[in-house]
């Protein structure tokens, strides 16, 4: 008999989320940024152990939105939290630790309070989870027993899996687990199929990666890709068209750097990794455009599967 699920990874902005379902599946399904807020819409990867088959759900980080975008990403994350057959709570610990020594960061705090949100949130709707603390490589071991205990006291989980995703410590024994709380069932993909998006918007979530690689600091999340044109060629090759949207002029000025230096970065390590992701080659052609309301605009929220109206 073999089992199938839903599994929903969810957690505060920079867990380590897309990490550990990247790392999961074997593959890259899921952009990765060491920016806050980089997953904005809810991405799926397959993963296979004996004879189960994991449907990994990446989610948004969840926080205190404000923006509608915010509001729609966080939505999407606990909606897909409540149809997954299980849920992971991922938990930075070391962002945890260094709060509770008193030492935390801002963006640590801000962590903190958005793990206590979820935690909340997992009681209202009385939803269990698995709880996972992530990041145990920048940890010393005997600080995760307290850390866990804290968690525990909130009555939400049911057991606890010490990982990094980065290096893949732990993340078998996890999958491993993962694949005995799915139910029995038919499995919901083909077995050589690992992720569920369509290429464009793959293609345009590679490319905001770069984007966010190169100018986080100066590009506060303000901007967005779309793939515009996406042709296969009769010599195998494929021609990619993506507009990067920014909210402003002064923007797009830090985009292109100088002598178009930063763009030309940009699209090289894009096309490179979208050659490797598509195994052939890629002719790749980046335009800026400055679209103050690309946020406010129903089309990108349709394109991504986002509530408008939240
Ligand atoms: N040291 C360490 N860093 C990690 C680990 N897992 C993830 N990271 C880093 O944490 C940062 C955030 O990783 P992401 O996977 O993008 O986090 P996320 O939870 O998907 O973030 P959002 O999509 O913004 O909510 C990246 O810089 C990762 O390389 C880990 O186990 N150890
Ligand atoms: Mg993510």
């Amino acid at each position: 008999m073999t089992r199938a699920g839903f599994v929903a990874v969810i957690g505060a902005p920079n867990a380590g989320k897309s990490t550990l379902v990247n790392r999961l599946v074997g593959t890259k399904v899921s952009i990765v940024t060491q920016k806050v807020q980089t997953t904005r819409f809810p991405v799926r990867g397959v993963a296979i152990a004996g004879d189960s088959q994991m449907v990994l759900v990446d989610t948004p980080g969840i926080f205190k939105p404000r923006r509608r975008l915010d509001r729609a990403m966080v939505r999407a994350a606990w909606g897909r939290a409540q149809d997954a057959d299980a849920v992971v709570h991922l938990v930075d610990a070391h962002a945890q630790i260094e709060v509770a020594d008193g030492r935390g960061a801002a963006a640590d705090r801000k962590a903190a309070g958005d793990v206590e949100t979820i935690v909340e949130g997992l009681k209202s709707a009385s939803r269990r989870a698995i709880l996972a603390l992530n990041k145990i490589d920048l940890v010393r071991r005997d600080r995760l027993l307290a850390l866990t205990r804290t968690l525990f006291e909130s009555g939400v989980y049911d057991e606890v899996f010490m990982i990094s995703a980065a290096s893949g410590a732990g993340v078998e024994d996890l999958k491993r687990r993962l694949a005995e709380v799915v139910p029995e069932g038919p499995w919901f993909y083909p077995a050589d199929q690992s992720a569920d998006i369509p290429a464009r918007l793959l293609a345009a979530e590679i490319t905001r990666e770069k984007v966010y690689l190169r100018v986080h600091e100066e590009l506060p999340y303000a901007a967005s890709v779309e793939t515009t044109a996406f042709e296969e060629r009769p010599d195998g090759s494929v021609r990619i068209e993506q507009s990067i949207y920014v909210e402003r002029e002064g923007q797009r000025g830090i985009l292109l750097g100088k002598g178009g230096q930063t763009l030309r970065w940009i699209g090289e390590a894009s096309r490179l990794e979208l050659s490797e992701l598509l195994d052939r080659t890629v002719h790749l052609f980046l335009h800026v455009k400055v679209k103050a309301t690309w946020a406010e605009d129903r089309g990108f929220f349709r394109d991504v599967g986002l509530d408008f109206d939240v």
